[in-house]
């Protein structure tokens, strides 16, 4: 199939997701092309089957708010006359499936009028933040509406969307997926460690994108209570508008020589596959994509009873699961683990077959590719 890609390019974890999907398709021998304001970060040069479109916008001084859906609308409708593409799929409904329908429309109304089905994935703040904004919502639910498939990233998210937006299309859930050869405990990047931590600590980690819905001061807080039980360290990789405050809480604390702002990473895996907790104590989160990535690398989740979480980390099993806020409680749970080599351990390598057994790429992405199949099937 030739498929079109769209997501915000950034460190948001749709735009993980979207491009992770387009590389494990392109490798399945789909041609992908990514259409986007700027290059997905993910997206490593050469690889083959992709292609990648750059969406200009102009600056005229005219527009204090430079048009980018419309132009964003244009390219689709070119990209997919020019390539010949089956279909588009949108990541994040605002304003990736508005654009996605006018170009839909443009070219069903242009000659030789080609039909353009679209598809659009749920991630999460698009339905249960952005969408909720009034002035969003009506036009949010128009585009899933007008979509040609719906797919959300957890049950949670489906389940929230119907009730918010009271949609009446299907809307089918695939789950977020991790490539296990790629996020794994390689032993050869082990070595890594001593970068930031002695032989007798240990690694906590946290990655996000910094922004209020992940309680990034509850992490400091968290490994705050931690440090003073157990020598450790603290991974912080991502950036965002909350890290100068956790950086001055940190020094508050006493604790900053403790806590490590990797800031925005490339190759998050190597990073991961050196700690051994990761710390997710988030407001909200339709699904969690880096307490997967973190399990796939043997790291036990210590994350909050939120969203779609439960449907990826069991209580106890795999990870530990607390309320939002409680952060003695997610202390609790990393101390009494990280004291215990062998619990420890143990958690990990049950965390790791979790994420093997339910989410792995070589599991999810099958089933977008019936998805399109589907979708287009019907749109003949
Ligand atoms: O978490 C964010 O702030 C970014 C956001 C996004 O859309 O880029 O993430 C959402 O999508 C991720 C990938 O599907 C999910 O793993 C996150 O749980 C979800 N975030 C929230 O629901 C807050």
């Amino acid at each position: 199939m030739k498929i079109g890609i769209t997501c915000y390019p950034t460190y948001g974890g749709s735009g993980v997701v979207a491009t992770e999907l387009g590389l494990e398709l392109a490798r399945r021998d789909h041609e992908i092309h990514f259409i986007s304001y700027s290059q997905p970060i993910r997206l490593t040069d050469g690889a083959p089957n992709i292609h990648y479109h750059e969406v200009e916008v102009s600056r005229y001084p005219l527009f204090e708010y430079p048009p980018y859906d419309l132009a964003l609308a244009t390219r689709m409708a070119e990209v997919s006359q020019l390539y010949e593409l089956d279909l588009l799929h949108v990541h994040y409904a605002i304003p990736h499936s508005v654009s996605a329908m006018l170009a839909k429309q443009m070219l069903a109304a242009t000659p030789p009028r080609r039909k353009l089905p679209f598809v659009t994935t749920l991630h999460g703040t698009d339905i249960t933040l952005v969408g909720l904004d009034r002035s969003y919502l009506p036009i949010t639910r128009f585009s899933i509406e007008q979509s040609d498939g719906v797919t959300a990233i957890s049950q949670y998210l489906r389940a929230r969307t119907i009730k918010v937006f009271d949609v009446k299309n299907h809307i089918e859930v695939i789950p977020n997926f991790v490539n296990c050869d790629e996020y794994l405990r390689k032993p050869e990047w082990q070595e890594q460690r001593r970068e930031y931590a002695s032989d007798d600590e240990r690694i906590l980690v946290h990655l996000s994108n910094f922004r209020p819905v992940k309680r990034v001061l509850d992490v400091i807080e968290i490994f705050d209570r931690v440090r003073k039980k157990i020598p450790s360290k603290l991974l912080l990789i991502g950036d965002g508008p909350d890290r100068s405050q956790a950086e001055w809480l940190a020094v508050q604390k006493g604790i900053h020589d403790h806590v490590l702002f990797l800031g925005k990473q490339d190759r998050v895996q190597e990073k991961l596959a050196i700690s051994d907790v990761m710390l997710l104590p988030s407001e909200l989160e339709s699904f969690g994509l880096a307490a997967l990535e973190a399990m796939a690398c043997e790291v036990v989740p210590i994350a909050t009873r939120v969203g779609g979480i439960p449907e990826v980390v069991e209580h106890g099993v795999t990870g530990f699961l607390a309320d939002v806020g409680d952060v003695d409680t997610m202390a609790r749970y990393a101390i009494d683990l990280l004291g215990d080599e062998s619990a420890l351990r143990a958690m990990g390598k049950r965390a790791r077959d979790g994420a093997r057994a339910r989410f792995c790429s070589s599991k999810i992405i099958p089933l977008y590719e019936d998805f399109y199949r589907r979708v287009l099937e019907r749109a003949a």
